[in-house]
């Protein structure tokens, strides 16, 4: 009922009146009191006139569905926005409801993640009101190998949909996070089911660091905010609603070309590691050199002592001066 009277409150340019509200959504006055007030509860600000009615004089940062999808301005992304309070991972709702059938676009957003995850089971710190933890759903006609790639036009529509609100730079560190000042500002994990030749579904999870004051001690050195950075306090669902539309412009893009050459340029162009001595961390063990950029592929191509090229598909990556790396 609360997301019923606001999608009525956001999309009435005068006052409503109460009684039009009862109408309209075919409930009792004191339902919509009731709705009324576990709005201002939640920090919309609503001017009540006797005889005139109710009027929204202002939102809060919140990320309720109905706030969500009154400014997302896109085709597919979000056609379906499911907000929790409180969940275990978004990655981990979207795939409940892949597998019961979601359809591409779907997107959920948790106010908390309880056990909100990184690559290779590792945490990923989620209270409640600081951050964006999103996950989305896809379902691309692409080979399992392929899908790799998906991360890297996530990260790029991540930093284009930050870039719109801040003039500080927003960096890339391949594959899978985005910086700013040397310091971790968000981090994506895309995962899959798949079959041998095919892909029932990807989920791409976004968490960016908003409005974050303070970090836990181990992550205080490496981890920032978009607050603690640029000194703004941005509105988590405008941010939400500008990724998802840069991401479907990469996206169309991406499923024509089926590589990455189409944003190559621009990706390397924010790639904090281009030129950086780099350590690569895999399971075969330690390699070292200069990256120089991606492959069409979206891996990392890296120039060892001797001259040779690498190209490193997975493992993790260390570029000196980032994260406390030296
Ligand atoms: C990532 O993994 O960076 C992927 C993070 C993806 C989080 C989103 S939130 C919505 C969706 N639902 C989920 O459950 N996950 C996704 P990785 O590269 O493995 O980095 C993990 C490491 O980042 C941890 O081991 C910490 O060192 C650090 N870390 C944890 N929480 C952080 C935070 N809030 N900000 C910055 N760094 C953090």
């Amino acid at each position: 009922m609360r997301d019923r009277v606001l999608h009525k409150l956001k999309t009435t340019q005068d006052y409503i009146s109460g009684q039009e509200l009862c109408d309209s959504l075919g409930v009792s006055r004191t339902a919509i009191w009731k709705a009324i007030h576990a709005l201002e509860e939640a920090g919309y600000e609503i001017e009540a006139v006797r005889n005139r009615g109710y009027r929204l004089i202002s939102s809060p940062d919140v990320l309720f569905s109905d706030e969500i999808k009154s400014i997302l301005d896109t085709k597919w992304f979000g056609r379906e926005v499911v907000f929790c309070d409180t969940i275990d991972s978004t990655n981990n709702e979207v795939k409940r409801r892949a597998e019961a059938g979601g359809l591409e676009g779907l997107l959920v957003i948790g106010e908390e993640q309880l056990a909100g995850r990184g690559r290779r089971g590792r945490n990923w710190v989620s209270p409640p009101g600081t951050g964006i933890w999103m996950s989305f759903l896809l379902r691309p006609d692409l080979l399992p190998e392929e899908a790799s790639m998906l991360t890297i036009v996530a990260a790029l529509a991540c930093q284009r949909g930050i870039s719109q609100f801040t003039s500080e730079a927003v960096g890339i560190k391949w594959p899978n996070d985005l910086v700013m000042h040397q310091k971790k500002l968000a981090g994506i994990l895309t995962e899959m089911s798949t079959e041998l030749t095919s892909i029932h579904y990807v989920v791409i999870g976004i968490g960016i660091n908003v409005a974050t004051e303070s970090f836990p001690e181990e992550l205080k050195e490496q981890a920032t905010s978009l607050l603690q950075e640029t000194g703004q306090n941005i509105k988590r669902s405008s941010l939400v609603a500008a990724i998802g539309k840069e991401f479907e412009l990469l996206y169309e893009g991406f499923l024509e070309h089926r590589n990455l050459e189409y944003l190559r340029e621009e990706y390397e162009q924010k790639l904090v590691n281009k030129n950086q001595y780099v350590a690569i961390h895999e399971a075969k063990g330690t390699q070292t050199g200069t990256a120089q950029g991606i492959s069409p592929k979206g891996e990392l191509l890296v120039i060892d002592s001797q001259g040779k090229e690498i190209r490193v598909g997975a493992g993790e990556v260390s570029v000196r001066g980032i994260y406390g790396y030296q």
